[in-house]
């Protein structure tokens, strides 16, 4: 017997291409984007406030760091244009609380002028966040959106790379509060990747891809600051038992 065709797409199902692209303008697409668009228009927003502030820590810096800051807006103005494009309003309740705990414990390192907590939250953790969420991105989004992410993931290793060489600088005075910094604050962001992890699979974006790219730029950067390979294990484990 010959079944009707829908004539809706189903709600919740992953609509894919040819190609293997996602459906970009199906319903489920743009409902998983609305919050994942928020999380990233937040989180640049941050991104910018945070080298703002860190600027006041480390006034010799200061110019470098409104140069970084800068960037971040730009990133912001490049994400909020992805959303218009396709039609979806970002969720920018839901990515506020989102970024809550992580900039809870930015604000009070900052308040305690803890230059070196700072960093690995914002120019560490949050930078390889951001590094492995727009690599694993890039081949499932829309060409829009693909030119504007593979612009802006080059800027965010100058940021990475701003947080590893001031700590590499610094590393006889700063291992102690890194390794403490690290473990309060790495299990937040394995934290934020779970909740992220059912909206990122409606983008096409695997959450086991997600992590390894992210314990790549994390393990690699520790590498570059001086750290040992049992030592980064040791860091690692953070996000293993937090
Ligand atoms: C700092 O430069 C940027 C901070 C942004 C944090 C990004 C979190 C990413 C969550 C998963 C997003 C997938 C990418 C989709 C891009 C529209
Ligand atoms: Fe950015
Ligand atoms: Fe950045």
């Amino acid at each position: 017997m010959a079944t009707l065709p829908s004539l809706q797409e189903p709600q919740g199902s992953n609509q894919v291409s040819d190609e293997g692209l996602p459906d970009f303008s199906s319903a489920a697409y743009k409902d998983a984007y609305s919050r994942i668009n928020a999380i990233v228009i937040e989180g640049e927003q941050e991104a910018h406030d945070n080298y703002i502030a860190l600027g006041s820590l480390i006034p010799e810096h200061a110019e470098e760091l409104a140069r970084l800051a800068r960037m971040e807006l730009k990133h912001k103005k490049g994400f909020t244009a992805c959303g218009q494009n396709l039609g979806v309003t970002a969720d920018m309740a839901f990515a506020r609380d989102f970024f809550q705990p992580l900039r809870d414990n930015f604000q009070k390192a900052l308040r305690e002028g803890k230059v070196t907590t700072c960093l690995l939250i914002q120019a560490i953790l949050i930078e390889a966040f951001a590094i492995s969420a727009y690599h694993i991105y890039i081949p499932v989004s829309d060409p829009f959106a693909r030119k504007i992410t593979e612009a802006v993931v080059k800027d965010e290793y100058t940021h990475l790379n701003y947080g590893q060489e001031w700590l590499k600088a610094n590393l006889d005075t700063v291992r102690e509060e890194l390794e403490q910094a690290n473990r309060e604050n790495l299990p937040l962001v394995r934290r934020m990747l779970e909740q992220v992890a059912d909206d990122a699979a409606n983008l096409q974006m695997d959450k086991e891809d997600l992590m390894a790219d992210f314990m790549a730029s994390y393990q690699e950067t520790l590498t570059e600051i001086g750290f040992t390979s049992r030592e980064i294990a040791r860091f690692a484990m953070a996000a293993l038992v937090g």
